[in-house]
This record gives C-alpha cells, structure tokens and sequence, in this order.
C-alpha cells in the first residue's frame, strides 16, 4: 500500500510546492507514516492514505487553500480531530485528496458571560473549551465520549450529539455565529449573536450536519450556560427494556429540567469491560438485563435534592431491581468512565458491525424483539450490545460476532444491514442518529431517504461546490 521509492510526477511537486508556501504540509513523499495516520479512521477499516496533509493557521490560510484547491479541481478533505464513526474525514481514494487539519486553528476568542456565549476557532479541542468556560463559572453543552480529541469544528460539521442531548439539545441547538470559507476561498459569516434571529433562511443549520461537503467552518459562536451547583448520579438496574421505558418516563415527570444524561446500558457491557480491564468488578452483587445510569444537575443544595430524587424512586420500586448512589465524586465518575469506555472495549474485543439508530421510544421494546429474532435467523447466537444516549432515544446498537464462527464476521454485514435497517424504517427511525453518513453510510441515505429529499441536498451541494472538492463521495456518490 505504500508509496515508497516513487517519486512525484510533475503535478504533485507543483502542488505540494505551492500548498507549502500557504501553509505547513506534510506529504507522502515527505514522511508517509504521518500522512497515514491522518488518513485513518477510528474503526480502522479504511487504508487509504492522502497525497498530503494541510496545517493551516488561519482563515486566510484556509481560504487560500481552497481558492487553490478549487482552480486546480483537487479533492479536499476537512479534518478535525478524526473522531468520526463513519469515514467522513478519511480518504476513499490513494494519493489524490489533501487533508486540511484545522488543529492550528486552535484559539478561543471570547467569553461573554451577559449573552452567554462563547467564541472559538474551530480546532479547539472540546475538553479544553468545557474547562476554560467552567473555569468562568459556566457550562457549555457539548459532551461526547471522545471530547479529549474531538474539535469544535468537526462537531459542528457532523452536528455531534453525546450525552447530554435531552436537556441541552444537539450542537445544532447550540450554534449561534460561524464564520465559513467555500469552495472558491470566500469566507462568510452566517448566523448571528442573538438567540432570537428569524432573518431568512438559517445558513448556520445548513453547513451543521454537512460534514466538510459545503465549506469549511473556521470559527464559531457557542451557546454557554449556568453552571448548576450540585450534580447527582444513580446507577439503576432493571429487568426488561419496557421497564426502562417506563422509570425513564417517570423520572422525567418529576424531575425533566433536572436530567441531563439517561443512559442504557446492557449486562454485556459489563462483561467487556471487565475483560478488557476498564473496571474490576461489576457493581451490582445481583446482575440484570439492563441498567440506566442517569445524571441530574439542580440549583438547590445537594442533600434537599438528594431526598427528592431518593423520595420519588422509592415510589417507583415495581419498575428496577436494585439502585446505587455513589458514595462520592469519584464512584459517579468511574460508573460514567465505564460508560465511555464501551465503544473502546468493544474495538479491543474484535470484530463489531455497529449501528447507530433512533427508534421512538414506544417502539423500542418491539424493535428490539423483532430485531432479535430476524438477526438470529441470519447468524444464531449473534451478540447484541445495545447501549447508549435512550434518553433522546439514540441506541448504538452494535453486534459481536458469535464465539467460534468459522466465516469472516463481515461476510455478513451486508445482509445484516438491510434487516437492520429495514426494521428501523418500519418503526420510523433514524439509520444514523447521531454518526452521520459520511463514506460508510451513503448507500442507505439514498435509500432510505426519499428521492425529493436527497434531490433537493444534491441540489444544495453543487450550489455550494460547483467542481465538487469538498470531501467528495461522502453523503453522496456524485
Ligand atoms: C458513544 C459513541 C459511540 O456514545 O457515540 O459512546
Ligand atoms: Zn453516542
């Protein structure tokens, strides 16, 4: 696969000549192994590598790129922190498409603490963003499991969901201003300082959920919010999903401003984790299908809501088996730490073919049936780790192989993905929830998506991107 004792053709050393006099870039020629791990994507199944990586330090920098970039029709590639799940900031071809990394891109402007916003540069990496704004005595939204890498730009782009979506919305709910170089090296603002801003069509949500298809956000205006003084974890187990369904309710009855994270996770959790040593010990004695690991922030004192919280659960023991609240900060932590980690053990475990779906919640407990009996149609004793954000009714619905299977596990993803998929259809879901499309889903937006909607985004592309540069073959085959 590699390009070793090539030397460049002519093109190429015009190229790389002129983008390295706008900005830093490293190619193939120059140190492949770094241009490689660029070019990679977390799952770990696309091996193709760029012609070359782009460290620009500015708009300007970036807009210059693309100004080149467009005259000379090369293929570019917008990359945050190549977090993604779906191939969207990874090559599909060899040697052709140039990464932009906007990591330089790395500084936060402004916090304004009367309109409750803050401004960035859109490589700032989130973790770091949470932490100065909460240094400030504010929150700010956005909490995924990949944080520590993950960018503002690339979670703008790929409209990032996470965690605490049920009380803070997705990123989308949160953009108030971007500043965005297009295709041709212009660079624009859209979206405004105020909340309230009806003034024709809203740009701002079209390039969220764009994934580097209509232009590159270099800047962004956030939505902050005040801190809330006490925080309260509990752990729940219970019996069957309909169970879960139905404490979930109850609890957002009672205490919907309060809940910002309600999370699923399945008894297969535990046994990944353990395996793969990101917890010692399971923290029930008793184990149980399913649990619920739900977070509640409040304004009042801690042990009044305490009380509160506890008071309203003893109400409610016909739905759960058994509940733990940590005795600390530290406990609440390492249950929320075990959450995370199900994605990193189940990489470590070996071969996984993931969904990331939507099901409304009044049809979970029968997706789950229906997808459990036609799965074992196709590969009996298939493994079904179904966990994640049920609160907004986003369930990474991700299957391991059966132990001994004598075929390649992917030999079957196909077949597998038209049931699935199929069956989230059925039931009025979503196919992708909160991944996005990028290179990995495309074939099922287009069928999945009805033909006017997708005419109409194909339409809105090529307005954006008339030589078609930007992360092309992503969302679309065009
Ligand atoms: C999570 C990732 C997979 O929720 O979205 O852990
Ligand atoms: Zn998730």
């Amino acid at each position: 696969m590699y390009k070793n004792n090539l030397t460049k053709d002519s093109f190429e050393n015009k190229i790389l000549d002129d983008l390295n006099k706008i900005s830093k870039t490293i190619s193939i020629y120059d140190d492949e192994e770094i241009v490689k791990n660029y070019s990679s994507d977390w799952r770990g199944r696309l091996n193709n590598i760029a012609l070359c990586v782009v460290f620009p330090n500015s708009s300007l920098e970036v807009s210059r790129i693309l100004k080149y970039c467009n005259e000379k029709k090369i293929s570019i590639i917008p990359q945050g922190g190549n977090t993604g799940l779906v191939y969207a900031t990874s090559p599909i071809e060899n040697y052709k498409e140039i990464i932009i990394n906007l990591k330089n891109l790395n500084n936060i402007i402004r916090i304004d603490k009367i309109n409750k916003l803050v401004e960035v540069e859109s490589g700032v990496i989130i973790d770091k963003l949470i932490d100065y704004v909460h240094s400030h005595n504010f929150l700010f939204p956005l909490l995924m499991t990949s944080t520590g890498s993950s960018q503002v730009g690339g979670s703008i782009a790929t409209n990032a969901g996470g965690m605490n979506v049920i009380k803070y919305g997705s990123t989308r709910q949160n953009i108030l201003a971007l500043e965005v170089v297009l295709a041709d090296g212009e660079i624009i603002d859209v979206g405004s300082n105020v909340i309230k801003d009806n003034s024709g069509y809203s740009l701002k949500d079209l390039f969220c959920g764009s994934e580097g298809t209509l232009g590159i956000i270099t800047k962004a205006t956030m939505k902050i919010y005040p801190l809330p003084t006490c925080e309260l974890s509990c752990l729940i187990s219970v019996q069957n999903i309909k169970n879960v369904i139905n404490l979930h309710n109850e609890l957002q009855q009672k205490f919907n401003e309060n809940i910002d994270r309600c999370e699923l996770i399945p008894e297969i959790a535990f046994d990944l984790c353990k395996k793969h040593k990101f917890i010692d010990n399971h923290f029930f004695k008793n184990s149980q299908k399913y649990y619920l690991l739900v977070n509640f922030k409040s304004f009042e004192k801690i042990s009044d809501f305490k009380d509160r919280v506890q008071n309203h659960l003893v109400s409610l023991t016909n739905l759960y088996d058994d509940i733990i609240f940590p005795h600390n900060q530290s406990q609440a932590q390492k249950f929320w730490k075990f959450r995370e980690n199900i994605t990193e053990a189940q990489k470590l475990d070996g071969k996984v073919i993931p969904f990331d779906i939507s099901v409304p919640l009044d049809k979970l407990d029968s997706f789950f049936k229906d997808s459990l009996l036609q799965l074992n149609n196709i590969l009996p004793n298939i493994k079904i780790n179904s966990f994640g954000h049920i609160g907004d009714s986003n369930i990474h619905f991700n299957l391991i192989e059966p132990e001994n299977l004598a075929e390649d596990f992917f030999n079957f993803e196909i077949v597998i993905s038209n049931v699935l998929y199929d069956l989230v259809d059925k039931y009025s879901g979503s196919i992708s929830a909160e991944h996005g499309i990028g290179a990995l889903k495309k074939q099922e937006l287009s069928k999945y998506k009805s033909k006017s909607e997708l005419d109409l985004m194909i339409k809105i592309k090529k307005i954006f991107d008339t030589n078609n540069i930007l992360n092309r073959g992503k969302l679309f085959e065009l």
